[in-house]
């Protein structure tokens, strides 16, 4: 397990506080508001599904907040020119997608709890999303 990096880079300032966030700690962030997350509009627990794409070195999305509701199915679609492992941080272990180079790749998670979650690439150890999970 690696360490959450403190790449904060692209973040918004009210994300700084992440910094001292160890992998694997679910994270309380106060006040945070919502990205622009395309959750489905038809009901609280529709499936939410976060396009992710890794290229070049970069994530995208790139550390944006995206709302969803504890028992909404989340759907990761995952494109990377890079063998990687996509980490949920969603308590306990959290949930891992392997993502080999060049393969769209698809996982699905639920989170049982509420709070604030990243989900991060390890290998390039950025965040790409923190889920706030209410
Ligand atoms: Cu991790």
């Amino acid at each position: 397990m690696r360490t959450t990096t403190r790449w904060l880079g692209g973040l918004a300032a009210g994300l700084v506080l992440l910094g001292t966030a160890a992998c694997n700690q679910p994270v309380d962030l106060p006040g945070s508001s919502g990205g622009g997350a395309s959750s489905s509009a038809s009901g609280a627990l529709a499936t939410l599904t976060i396009p992710i794409t890794i290229a070049g070195g970069q994530v995208t999305p790139n550390g944006q907040k995206i709302n969803a509701s504890v028992g909404q199915p989340v759907v990761l679609q995952v494109t990377s020119d890079e063998a990687d492992e996509i980490h949920a941080h969603t308590g306990g272990d959290g949930y891992e997608l392997e993502v080999p180079a060049g393969t769209p790749t698809t996982g699905t998670f639920t989170p049982t709890s509420p709070g604030s979650f990243e989900i991060e690439s390890h290998h390039l150890e950025k965040v790409i999303v923190v889920l706030n999970v209410s």
